[in-house]
């Protein structure tokens, strides 16, 4: 099968691209960015998705059989440019979905958030409550979610996603509000300190990549007449940033983990839930997390030190 990549180069990307050359497709990477030098796709293309003519080139000339959508300004870096990320991440997805309309594609796979819930929702939270996202990356997955669900029940397209929590995954950071979580990591390996911009009680749902990167191929996969909703909630942990000190603290000897709050980005881990029900999930197409902190961290560390040795 051949899939189409956006945002290739962020987070999910590069992992994502090494998962599905796995299992045996054909892999298309696209970003703004040029290939990683160890990306594993098949092929790597400049792609803006805010242009629409470069969108419907691409997928004219690629033809894929699914995309996975991931391009998007993160949360805390889109509340420093608002307007751009709304272009990307909204009309990005719009160029996406008619353009995988217009070309022919079976399945567009999206990946939402819980930026696209506000503060004050039940904990944990269901998949459906009222979306009142403070940031702009928030309010532009409650559209793409909405927009790709039109696309379905009114042409028809093959539409799905969930809405990830923060990631954690041998990567640097890339302009989400949730990276204090990767930074302790990283920083912990890298520096053998790391300031957190966030409190010590601050709490909200993260999962490892690997258990990422399966929920998102997993419901690719799953039939049809399986799914009761285009988009779910997924959940692995929530710890607070304080659990997390401590499991990086048990790990690097002498490592130095302080807490310092940034109020904006405070804000914004304020706004998300604390923990996900993923229920629906887990009954439509089985999901179910493999990873919690404690093995995610045994796995990641040493991850972290070969990615840092090596770059
Ligand atoms: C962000 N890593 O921090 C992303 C994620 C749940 C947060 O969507 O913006």
């Amino acid at each position: 099968m051949k899939v189409l990549i956006t945002g290739a180069g962020g987070q999910i990307g590069g992992d994502l691209a090494s998962a599905l050359k796995a299992r045996g497709d054909q892999v298309v990477a696209t970003d703004i960015s040029s290939k990683p030098p160890d990306s594993k796709a098949d092929a790597w293309h400049h792609l803006d998705v805010t242009d629409k003519n470069d969108v419907f080139a691409m997928l004219r000339a690629e033809k894929p059989d699914v995309i996975f959508h991931l391009a998007a300004i993160l949360s805390a870096r889109g509340e420093e440019i608002p307007q751009q990320t709304y272009m990307v991440n909204e009309i990005g997805t719009y160029h996406i979905l008619q353009g995988a309309l217009e070309m022919g594609v079976r399945q567009v796979m999206f990946t939402s958030s819980i930026a696209a819930f506000g503060a004050g929702t039940p904990d944990p939270t269901p998949d459906d409550v009222a979306l009142w996202p403070t940031t702009m990356y928030g309010v532009t997955k409650v559209g793409g979610e909405l927009l790709g669900n039109y696309y379905k029940n009114r042409y028809g397209l093959d539409f799905r996603g969930v809405r990830y929590p923060g990631l954690i995954s041998a990567s640097l950071p890339g302009g989400g509000t949730s990276d204090y979580a990767l930074y302790m990591y990283v920083d912990g390996v890298r520096l053998g300190a790391y300031e957190a911009f966030c409190k010590p009680e601050a709490r909200i749902p993260l999962m490892y990549m690997p258990d990422a990167l399966r929920a998102l191929i997993d419901l690719s996969n799953a039939p049809k007449k399986n799914l009761t909703r285009s988009i779910y909630n997924i959940a692995a942990f929530s710890p607070t940033a304080e659990d997390i000190a401590n499991c990086v603290r048990e790990r690097i000897p002498g490592v130095s983990i302080t807490f310092r709050a940034d109020p904006m980005r405070q804000a914004i881990l304020d706004s998300w839930p604390k923990a996900l029900d993923d229920q629906i999930a887990r009954n439509d197409w089985g999901w179910k997390p493999e990873f919690n902190l404690q093995t995610m961290s045994d796995d990641l560390i040493p991850k972290i030190k070969k990615l840092l040795s090596e770059s």
